[in-house]
Formats: C-alpha cells, sequence, structure tokens
C-alpha cells in the first residue's frame, strides 16, 4: 500500500477551513490529503467524525517541586497519558528554576522527569524566578538559542515573584533574543493584604480563596505587564485570564497596537467562585489562580474567544489529589485557604469542554476551536507547522473526534493521578475517538494503547508572534 495509515471520509479542520477529505499518512507525517486515495496497510473509517490537527496544551504543570510540602498528583507519564486521551498531543509544561537554581540545572532537572516517560511530544517553559546577572546575560539567551524560547514570569507568589524592574530586564531579554514572555499578572501585595484581612477577621474558608484574589488584582496587574511589555516594547502573553475587566485591559492594549497575547482556560467559561464553596473543606478542589469568577465573567470570557482577544486556550493542569496529606490537605482539612495547593486538573477535559461549550453551543465556529486549541498554540510558542495543523509534512498528530459522542464527565472516565475532577457531573457533546502522534495510534476506539516513553522532546523556533512590532 501508498500510505502506512489512511483515514478516510472525515471531515478535516483546520484554523482556515472544513472540507471532506481523505488522509493518507507515511512515516509519521501528513503525506496526502484529498478524496480516493489509494489504499494505506490500516484505514480508519472517520465517516460522521471530524479530523482535527491534535491539541497542543501551552500550559500545563506536570512533577512541578513545590515548597509548601504537596506533591503534584500527575507527572509526565500519567499527565501524558491523561493528555493524549483527551485529544492533547503536544504538551509545553513548565521547567521550573527555584532560588539558587541555575537556570540550565532546572531544565536537566525536568528532562530527567520527562524522558522515557511521556507518551507524546514535549517542550518547556522556563520559570525564571531567579534573575541573577549571569541568567539574563548568558544563560537565559544560551537557552532559547537552544529550543527553549518562551518563559513565564510570576508576579506573584512569594517563591517565584519578580519586581517590576527584573521584569523589565526579562522582557528586555525576550526582546532581543526572540523569546515569548509568559506572564502571570496578579497583584502580590493587594492578595497579601486581603488574606491578611481575611484571616483577621476569621474568614479562613477555602472560598475566601475567591475574596483575597478579586478581579481588581487581576485587572491591575494586567494593566501593568502590558505597560512593562510597552515600556519593554516587546511583545507579551498573559496567561489564565480569568474575567472582564482584564479581558478590557488587553483589547484596550490590542486596540492602541500593542502585540499583547491572551490565554485563558475551560476553568474560567464553566466554573464560578460558587464552586469554592461545598461541603467543609471540599472547595478545596477549586482553588486555582486566578480563582473562577461569576456568570456575567464568563460571558465576557466568551466574548473574549469570539471576538479575537484571546489566542489560545490551555489547561493550565496544575493537579493535587484531594484527600492527600500531600495534596490540597497538605496542611490538613481545617487549613486555611491560603494554605492549599493553587491548581486543578483539567489537561484532558480541556478540547471536550471548549468543544461542547463552545462549538456546540455556537459561541464559537469549529475553524476557531481547532485555531485556540491547537494552531495558535502551536505559533506561539515555536512548533508551527509541524505541529498544530492538518498540512502535508506536518506530524501525524491527529485526533478523530466524534462530535455526537455525549458524555457526562465524571473522574472515573479520566486517565489522571487525581481522586476528583472539577467537572464531575458537567454533561459534554463531543469526545476525542482514536488519537495519533506521529502516526502512531495512541488512543484506539477510546481505548489507550501507547507506549510509554515514546513521547520526544521538540526543540522550539523562535516564534514568528515574539517578533517586536517594527520588526513584525
Ligand atoms: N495557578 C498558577 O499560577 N499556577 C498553577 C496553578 C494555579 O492555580
Ligand atoms: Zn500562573
Ligand atoms: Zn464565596
Ligand atoms: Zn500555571
Amino acid at each position: 500500500p501508498q500510505f502506512d495509515l489512511v483515514i478516510r471520509h472525515g471531515t478535516l479542520a483546520t484554523a482556515a477551513d472544513v472540507f471532506a477529505a481523505d488522509l493518507g499518512i507515511v512515516d509519521g507525517k501528513i503525506a496526502a490529503i484529498g478524496s480516493h486515495l489509494a489504499a494505506g496497510r490500516r484505514e480508519i473509517d472517520a465517516s460522521g467524525r471530524l479530523v482535527l490537527p491534535g491539541g497542543v496544551d501551552g500550559h500545563c504543570h506536570f512533577d512541578q517541586p513545590t515548597s509548601d510540602g504537596s506533591v503534584m498528583a500527575d507527572d509526565f507519564y500519567t499527565g501524558s497519558r491523561s493528555a493524549a486521551c483527551g485529544g492533547t498531543t503536544t504538551i509545553i509544561p513548565f521547567a521550573c528554576q527555584f532560588r539558587g537554581q541555575s537556570l540550565r540545572a532546572a531544565v536537566e532537572d525536568y528532562h530527567n522527569r520527562a524522558r522515557g516517560r511521556s507518551f507524546i511530544d514535549y517542550a518547556f517553559h522556563l520559570i525564571i524566578s531567579d534573575p541573577t546577572e549571569q541568567l539574563v546575560g548568558q544563560d537565559l539567551p544560551a537557552l532559547i538559542r537552544d529550543g527553549y524560547t518562551s518563559f513565564k514570569i510570576y508576579m506573584t507568589y512569594d517563591d517565584m515573584k519578580l519586581n517590576d524592574r527584573q521584569v523589565l530586564d526579562l522582557l528586555t531579554v525576550a526582546r532581543r533574543d526572540g523569546a515569548m514572555a509568559m506572564i502571570h499578572a496578579e497583584n502580590s501585595d493587594f492578595i497579601g493584604w486581603l488574606t491578611d484581612r481575611l484571616l483577621a477577621s476569621g474568614h479562613a474558608e477555602p472560598h475566601y480563596h475567591a475574596a483575597s484574589r478579586p478581579m481588581a488584582v487581576e485587572r491591575e496587574a494586567t494593566h501593568r505587564a502590558i505597560t512593562m511589555a510597552e515600556l519593554a516594547d516587546v511583545p507579551i502573553l498573559i496567561v489564565h485570564v480569568s474575567g472582564r475587566e482584564a479581558v478590557e485591559q488587553i483589547h484596550w492594549a490590542q486596540g492602541r497596537g500593542l502585540k499583547i497575547f491572551a490565554e485563558t482556560c475551560p476553568q474560567y467559561m464553566v466554573l464560578t467562585e460558587a464552586d469554592l464553596h461545598g461541603h467543609g473543606f471540599e472547595g478545596a478542589k477549586c482553588i486555582c489562580s486566578p480563582p473562577p469568577r461569576d456568570k456575567a465573567n464568563q460571558a465576557a470570557i466568551w466574548d473574549g474567544l469570539a471576538g479575537g482577544v484571546f489566542h489560545i486556550v490551555s489547561s493550565d493542569h496544575a493537579a493535587f489529589r484531594y484527600a492527600d496529606p500531600k495534596g490540597k490537605m497538605v496542611r490538613g482539612e481545617k487549613a486555611p485557604f491560603n494554605w492549599v495547593p493553587n491548581g486543578i486538573p483539567g489537561v484532558e477535559t480541556r478540547l471536550p469542554i471548549l468543544f461542547s461549550e463552545g462549538v456546540g453551543k455556537g459561541r464559537i465556529s469549529l475553524s476557531r476551536f481547532v485555531e485556540l486549541a491547537a494552531t495558535n498554540p502551536a505559533k506561539m510558542y515555536g512548533l508551527y507547522p509541524r505541529k498544530g495543523t492538518l498540512a502535508i509534512g506536518a506530524d501525524a498528530d491527529i485526533v478523530v473526534f466524534d462530535p455526537d459522542r455525549k458524555v457526562t464527565i465524571t473522574n472515573a472516565l479520566l486517565h489522571h493521578n487525581v481522586d476528583y475532577t472539577p467537572y464531575e457531573g458537567l454533561e459534554v457533546t463531543g469526545w476525542p475517538q482514536t488519537v495519533l502522534s506521529r502516526g502512531d495510534i495512541l488512543v484506539d476506539a477510546g481505548s489507550f494503547v501507547a507506549a510509554e516513553g515514546r513521547g520526544q522532546f521538540l526543540h522550539c523556533d523562535k516564534p514568528a508572534l515574539a517578533r517586536p512590532r517594527a520588526a513584525a
């Protein structure tokens, strides 16, 4: 046969087009898209199915050490398994520097965590927590050259936050060396002050997490991040945008011609602050930062997704087991909210939720879905067109997606190593049926059949989107 694999009679969707075609794979790459393709050694009948580029999750945390004694639930084995089962074929987790550690040592540490473990291809973003002169002058530029072309900057969290001057210095490196800077925008002092006031008046239950990080905290930091990007004259990506006031800041900046990119996550589309209530300590299950807001903010997120303010949808998967002394209960189930590890699982449910709530409910088009979930993340991080689209020569990372399959999300269905999902009981329409990575079948009509460790490390190109305005 001419092809290793042919996917026949599906509806192909890219960020640009939706059309009926067969797709042929040779040596792990897409070799043909057309009608009446010749035979394959194996064939998949995709009648009534969508054929999509595999999802690219540009923001997830796996096996990242923490400073409070908690341990993330998912490592590269369970995390990449969960990703694949949800139709994601490329993950970009973080290599997080701890203070005093060289950036190169941090990267080596994460390579050791991922090597031989990941089921799917992966790249790393850097997290810079200690921008010494050596790092800014030598280490970061060298790593950017080596294919680590994006880094995250935190404006909050005591063990990672940088001050404005440090941020400006790093943005200057991003500009000169062509990296994409991702910014976690929340005002650290505001959070600390609000937290102290809440605790002093005895408001310690999990749901006070939301009151300690109101929208204004994120709005102010978003504005400040935008201003720093303007001063340094470099594009930035604001990650995990949670609601209207931050969307407004970004929209305002974009209207002034600044290259401000934005990411949001499913939790800001379907969860609200009410999910932080629950019996006893259960609200801890939905503690993430920024916190979920309310229905009006969800609507603002959808407006931004439909209208073009947002560029990518990621999971921000940062999972901790609930009933576990190394998880959400690291300080016991009476712990005040500020001692609960931040983050929720979501790498497996990202595509189904965005598809069902977005495409299924008529809020975004199918092409926009592909763009947000796969194409733009690949472009944002220098992996395009190898990843993120269906094109001749691209890696055959493909999802055969059943747009009609109704699923009630329940934790038992998922493949992560977490003892809950924040989306328990959520009904979605649309689920991945068959998932391929470089032509290998990882999920075969719903069953996970991948070989451990087959995932390869991806060196990222310098993203075109990171170029300053004048050079664009
Ligand atoms: N917030 C973060 O900033 N990172 C991981 C998870 C979270 O909730
Ligand atoms: Zn963050
Ligand atoms: Zn409340
Ligand atoms: Zn994160």
